[in-house]
């Protein structure tokens, strides 16, 4: 299927840049948390929650009181209906300058498990499993300390050519900045010249947490927060949508949690871009933390509910199957998710820090875990239009 050019409007798939939610219906006896209940009763009147509200949320064991508020708004914004993408992720290279002590997928150049795909390998990746249809390649890498512009303007190209119709979701803020600075460019003229290359829309890795404490103690060579809602700005002003997450579960507070959702909500206030809200449990094995625990089931949904409510201007929250697990990533449609990711085929970044899951899922397994849980498949390209099924396409066509 071709794949019509978006304007601007098209392409951010918020109308407005503030978009906050209409006065929820939430039953009384839902809620258990004494301090919940504040928090109900402003979402009962549509108000905006604040940064108390957000912590009570965050401190909360009532999960279930915090999934019928969540569920209330998901509803609202997404009724019944689950997204899901046919898509591919392509990882470059993970040979970095950053070195992150959360990552187990970064390498040094020449360390065993290094590598680095030439645009050509990338293309002829791109190209497999030619019967599989694939609406968006998620391609992301590294801070790589040698490669020039050309060759991210050669992968583009190449993986253009192996799949013209494919939205190429490309590049996290991270990357855009090393691109800008080894290219001697503003971030905006390097996104306008990638933009021309093909990039279509940003993904959201390497927000991690904003806040500077947790940064100085495990990313200190990674942008800034700042750094990385600016760039997210730059591309939202080019008609770039992008996407945002938050890497939970090692060293940072509730309150940390709270402030960098607070600060993405008031950058969407401003920039209007982000399409989705990714929430990133933290995977410790082969990582520089790993005497730490894996997160909980409950806190995983919980960063999900609080999320869909503190965020009221993000359209879309992703269960990320492939962090959280497909199961857990099922029940969390009915705690304010709305969109499971997608086929995947090929993940390197949680897998290379233990993750047990699949490499990929079928767009029939996505279709049915979406079903079971009593919501509406919908298969969708990067800027969330609807788009038929591919089952239904090839059983049409036989
Ligand atoms: O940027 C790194 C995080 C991100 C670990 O935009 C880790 O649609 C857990 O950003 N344990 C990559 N997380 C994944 C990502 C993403 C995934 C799916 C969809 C989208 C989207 C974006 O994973 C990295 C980093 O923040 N990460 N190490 C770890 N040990």
């Amino acid at each position: 299927m071709s794949t019509p050019a978006l304007n601007l409007e098209q392409a951010l798939a918020v109308p407005g840049p503030v978009h906050t939610l209409p006065p929820l219906d939430i039953a009384e006896g839902l809620i258990s948390d004494p301090a919940l209940g504040a928090v109900a009763r402003k979402l009962r009147q549509g108000q905006r929650l604040e940064r108390a509200d957000g912590l009570a949320l965050m401190d909360s064991k009532d999960i279930l009181g915090l999934g019928a508020m969540a569920h209330a708004a998901r509803l609202a914004k997404n009724g019944r209906k689950a997204f899901y993408v046919l898509n591919r992720h392509l990882n470059y290279s993970n040979i970095c300058l950053n070195k992150c002590t959360f990552c187990a997928y970064w390498r040094d150049e020449g360390q065993e498990r290094a590598f680095l795909l030439s645009p050509a390998e990338a293309g002829a990746k791109a190209q497999e499993r030619p019967d599989q249809a694939v609406d968006e390649f998620h391609i992301v890498g590294s801070c790589h300390p040698s490669l020039s512009l050309s060759y991210y303007l050669d992968l583009l190209a190449a993986v253009r050519a192996a799949r013209p119709q494919a939205t190429l979701k490309a590049f996290t803020p991270v990357e855009i900045d090393h691109l800008a600075r080894i290219s001697g460019q503003p971030v905006k003229d390097l996104l306008a010249q990638l933009q021309a290359a093909g990039l279509g829309a940003m993904p959201g890795g390497g927000a991690e947490v904003f806040s500077p404490r947790v940064r100085d103690k495990l990313c200190p060579k990674k942008i800034s927060g700042k750094r990385w809602l600016e760039v997210s700005a730059a591309a939202h002003s080019l008609g770039i949508p992008t996407n945002a997450t938050m890497l939970y579960g090692h060293i940072e507070t509730a309150e940390e949690r709270v402030d960098h959702l607070l600060a993405l909500r008031d950058q969407q206030d401003a920039s209007g871009g982000f399409s989705a809200f990714i929430p990133l449990s933290f995977h410790p094995a082969n990582t520089g933390l790993e005497n730490l625990n894996a997160t909980t089931g409950l806190d995983d949904l919980r960063v999900i509910a609080a999320s869909r409510l503190l965020l009221d201007n993000f359209p879309h929250i992703k269960a990320y199957w492939v962090m959280l697990g497909p199961k857990l990533a099922q029940v969390a449609l009915n705690f304010g998710a709305d969109d499971l990711d997608g086929t995947i085929v090929e993940e390197r970044i949680t897998h290379m820090a233990g993750a047990t899951t699949a490499q990929g899922l079928t767009e029939a397994d996505l279709r049915r875990m979406i079903a079971a849980s009593g919501f509406t498949p919908v298969r969708r390209d990067s800027f969330y239009r609807h788009l038929p099924s591919a089952q239904a396409v090839s059983a049409d066509a036989r």
